[in-house]
């Protein structure tokens, strides 16, 4: 038997462990491993490297990137998928209840820590930007996976400069399994296909051109950036020699012309005639995506941020803002043998802005705007026997979300999402490290509704632009929305691509809209981040800590 008090002791050493390791690098000293020995209970063991390396997207020179390699030192030999010839990756394959162990190792030439975003983990886990990492040093993280099953992710989280390392290429997948999902039998092994969708710029020499620098490779663009504000954040991101419009960049967000998806161009992709699970992970740092089949077959969503809903949805275009993941079930066998359904980003309004006078200031690259109307997947229909293979019609339990549960149902707390002199805030703060306020403390055990509010408060000459409002931590749910009539258009052309019926994480926030959301907030007291996931935005400061008391 496992004693509660052998599993809290083990812990202890961990925390103590990667506090120290946080301390040596702030304060630029020589690395400590933690050392920890790694118990009996560990299901999955993974060695994550951080570091540099280059990969042929395009024809021509290769690109310089940064990305994650895993090894795998104890678990199964599915746990780990190395996609082959690309940045984006691992994929990490765990079961719900199993015990996971992942030492990151960090061989980029800047400081970092990984962030797993949806998880339900303990805040010394959760990869907040003050457990930031020196080059050389070693992060251990250890936890049990305690969500449902669903489609997780993991980047970097660094202060200031997590738009730059995403758009390096540091991002990959955690699926996470259980019973439940098990007994669908959902398409899986071929069948199931993640599908990571990255925007990108490439400069003249195939590099990730980002905020008039490079993202990838081996140079050292900027020092420290512990508790450094948002200039300092700016240079950071390699702005230096990237002028005006690298500057409005880092502020409004970096859109790409590129459409990228597992790290590659769009080339097609061959499928079976039968059942197929899609999973789709918009890891863009900015952009949003409204995604349709190109001939118009409506979508069937089968689970959203947070897992499984309830029962299938059928969505004729789906909104999917930075962070958010959406997963699909498609029948290939609806299709004649050779034809090739495509997956599509459609025309919006509302998105992030640059024409005119922005447009002229952006500079290079953003050729393809926020809202513009773009290929993503095309599919090319092959062999199989067009099987019709049936979706259950009750996917997941799911209990309604009960917002008069809530501690302040009847005063749900106001997040207005701000903006000053070039730069971002909630209710007009940008982030600190340590600090919290007494609105973003709530009680270990307890509900509490927020609304996000993006009424454009001290927007520059009238811009008000969406968010991607992401809580670390927990799950939530989305109980209610509300747009201003002078947004209604904007609004319109994206309104019915909502998924808000399961489990979410991050949420779109667009122009002129409140977004109401019920968090629980269960197991783990400590300081957690919660932000908007448009990476330039929570580099800019669009980023608070809350804080659980217990
Ligand atoms: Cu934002």
């Amino acid at each position: 038997m496992t004693t509660r008090r052998g599993v809290d002791a083990r812990r202890r050493r961990i925390v103590i462990g990667s506090a120290a390791t946080a301390a040596a690098a702030s304060f630029g000293l020589p690395t400590l491993h933690a050392g920890v020995p790694v118990s009996a209970e560990v299901d999955v063991h993974v060695e994550l490297h951080a570091e540099p390396g280059e990969v042929s997207i395009r024809p021509g020179a290769p690109t310089r990137v940064w990305r994650f390699r895993g090894k795998l030192l104890r678990g199964a030999a599915g746990v780990l998928e190395e996609p082959a010839g690309s940045y984006v990756g691992p994929i990490i394959r765990v079961r719900r209840g199993q015990r996971i162990r992942i030492e990151l190792v960090n061989a980029l030439p800047e400081s970092t820590i990984v962030h797993w975003h949806g998880l339900h983990v303990p805040d010394d886990m959760d990869g907040h930007p003050r457990f930031a990492i020196a080059p050389g040093a070693r992060y251990v993280y250890e936890f049990s996976v305690a969500n449902r099953a669903g489609t997780y992710w993991f980047h970097p989280h660094p202060h200031g400069r997590t738009g730059k390392q995403v758009y390096a290429g540091l991002a990959g997948l955690f699926l996470v399994s259980d019973d439940e999902e098990a007994g669908l039998g959902l398409p899986g092994a071929a069948q199931d296909l993640p599908l990571v969708i990255q925007d990108r710029n490439f400069n003249a020499d195939n590099q990730f051109a980002y905020l008039g620098g490079e993202a990838g490779g081996d140079a050292r663009q900027g020092g420290g950036m512990m508790g450094g504000g948002m200039m300092r954040g700016r240079m950071g991101g390699g702005m230096m020699g990237g002028g005006m419009g690298s500057m409005m960049a880092g502020m409004m967000g970096v859109l790409g012309d590129q459409i990228l998806v597992n790290g590659g161009p769009q080339a097609g992709r061959e499928v079976e005639r039968r059942a197929h699970r899609l999973r789709l992970l918009n890891g863009s740092n900015t952009r949003t995506l409204k995604l349709a089949w190109s001939d118009r077959t409506p979508l069937t969503v089968i689970g959203s941020d947070g897992g499984l809903l309830a029962t299938p949805l059928r969505r004729d275009y789906l909104m999917l803002a930075p962070a958010e993941r959406v997963e699909l079930w498609v029948d290939f066998g609806r299709w004649a043998l050779g034809s090739e359904p495509t997956l599509r980003s459609l025309a919006f309004d509302g998105g992030v802005e640059m024409g005119g006078m922005m447009g002229g200031m952006m500079g290079g690259g953003g050729a393809l705007r926020d809202g513009a109307a773009f290929d993503v997947h095309r599919f090319r229909v092959g062999g199989g026997a067009g099987r019709d293979e049936k979706l259950p019609t009750r996917l997941s339990a799911i209990a309604p979300p009960e917002p008069r549960q809530a501690v302040n149902f009847a005063r749900p707390k106001v997040f207005e999402l701000s903006m000053g002199m070039m730069a971002w805030g909630i209710n007009g703060a940008g982030f600190d490290m340590l600090g919290v306020s007494e609105l973003e403390t709530v009680k270990l055990g307890t509900q509490e509704i927020w609304e996000f509010r993006n009424d454009g408060r001290g927007s520059m000459m009238g811009m008000v632009m969406p968010h991607s409002m992401h809580v670390h931590g927990l799950q939530f749910r989305v109980i209610g929305r509300s747009v201003a009539r002078q947004f209604s258009r904007q609004y319109d052309s994206v309104k019915a691509g909502r998924v808000d019926e399961g489990w979410k994480d991050s949420v779109l926030v667009m122009p002129g809209e409140r977004v109401r959301v019920l968090l629980r907030f269960e197991d783990h007291p400590g300081l957690f981040l919660y932000h908007c996931h448009m990476l330039e935005h929570e580099d800019a400061g669009l980023m608070r800590n809350y804080r659980v008391e217990a």
